[in-house]
């Protein structure tokens, strides 16, 4: 593993953790460690990487990314190898009789006919419209209430402490040792064919116009498979908007998701962008992995 950061960080290792009853999950565990979190690059230098002019709102919406600063991760912890599938959540749903926030009618948003972003109604983690679902798909129309209640379930079930990543472990583990704003480097363009991504857009064709089965692209530095697209990923984390997020305090009741999906331009999705969203929202691009606090 090469590391372009003097951040000290030990080396990843690769665990199959086989649950009592429940599917085993792969799981990578990552040492303590401490890492630089955010862009490095003011919002005129990223504009430079990507070669291409963004108006002058959506270049003040990166401020959230800055300042690029130095983050201690206490604990090492387990993180899912993949993002969580559709057939992982259908066992949970089978044993539990569990309803999601989209089943019960709290509204949904997708890509109507036109393609254009909109509410919509039935829909759902079983029946995602835009595609028929495949049991290694990512799971999708999970709103954050609902994969923290995975999370309790599996909780439960296994005798141990799965939850959702913080917003400094998800960064930490995703940057592997690196500073830039990709797994690759700086430039979204060199990441053809190394993420799942809007294929439109730069005449980005990879393959997938939709989601991906989960692990079909090369894993990050740290063995971790689509921490960038294919589907943005819910974090623990209340969204906090100023960095440093010790330092700082929630301003609504939205939580932070991370990491881009099959439908963002492949500069959304760099390693430092930030999202976030309230804790019904669900969603055709979102969905998310999980952490296991220790065996
Ligand atoms: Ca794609
Ligand atoms: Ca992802």
């Amino acid at each position: 593993m090469i590391f372009a950061s003097l951040v000290v960080q030990l080396k990843a290792q690769d665990y199959l953790i086989k649950n009592n009853n429940v599917e085993t999950l792969n799981m990578i565990y990552i040492p303590e460690g401490e890492f630089n979190m955010g862009s490095k690059y003011t919002p005129d230098e990223i504009q430079e990487h990507y070669g291409y002019d963004f108006t002058a709102s959506v270049k003040d919406g990166w401020e959230i990314e800055r300042p690029f600063h130095k983050v201690k991760i206490e604990k090492g912890f387990y993180i899912s190898k993949f993002e969580v599938t559709v057939a992982d959540f259908e066992e949970f749903v089978k044993e539990t009789d569990y309803f999601t926030d989209a089943e019960q009618g709290v509204g949904s948003y997708s890509y109507n006919e036109n393609g254009e972003w909109t509410e919509v109604n039935n829909v759902s983690w079983r029946n995602p419209g835009l595609w028929e679902n495949k049991p290694n798909y990512p799971v999708v129309f999970v709103s954050w209430n609902d994969a923290t209640e995975y999370v309790k379930w599996l909780s439960k079930k296994t005798k141990r402490t799965y939850r959702l990543p913080t917003e400094q472990e998800w960064e930490y583990a995703a940057r592997a040792g690196i500073d830039s704003n990709f797994t690759w480097g700086d430039k979204s363009k060199d990441g053809l064919g190394k993420i799942n991504a809007l294929d439109s857009y730069f005449k980005f064709n990879d393959g997938y116009k939709y989601v991906a089965p989960v692990g079909s692209f090369e894993p990050n530095g740290n063995g971790l498979y689509d921490m960038l697209g294919n589907v943005w990923e819910w974090c623990l984390s209340p969204y906090v908007k100023q960095y440093p997020l010790e330092l700082n305090k929630p301003e609504s009741d939205e939580y932070v998701d991370r990491g881009g999906g099959w439908d963002s331009p492949p500069f959304n999705a760099r390693i430092s962008n930030r999202g976030a969203a309230g804790s019904k929202f669900n969603t055709i691009n979102l969905g998310f992995r999980i952490v296991l606090e220790k065996l």
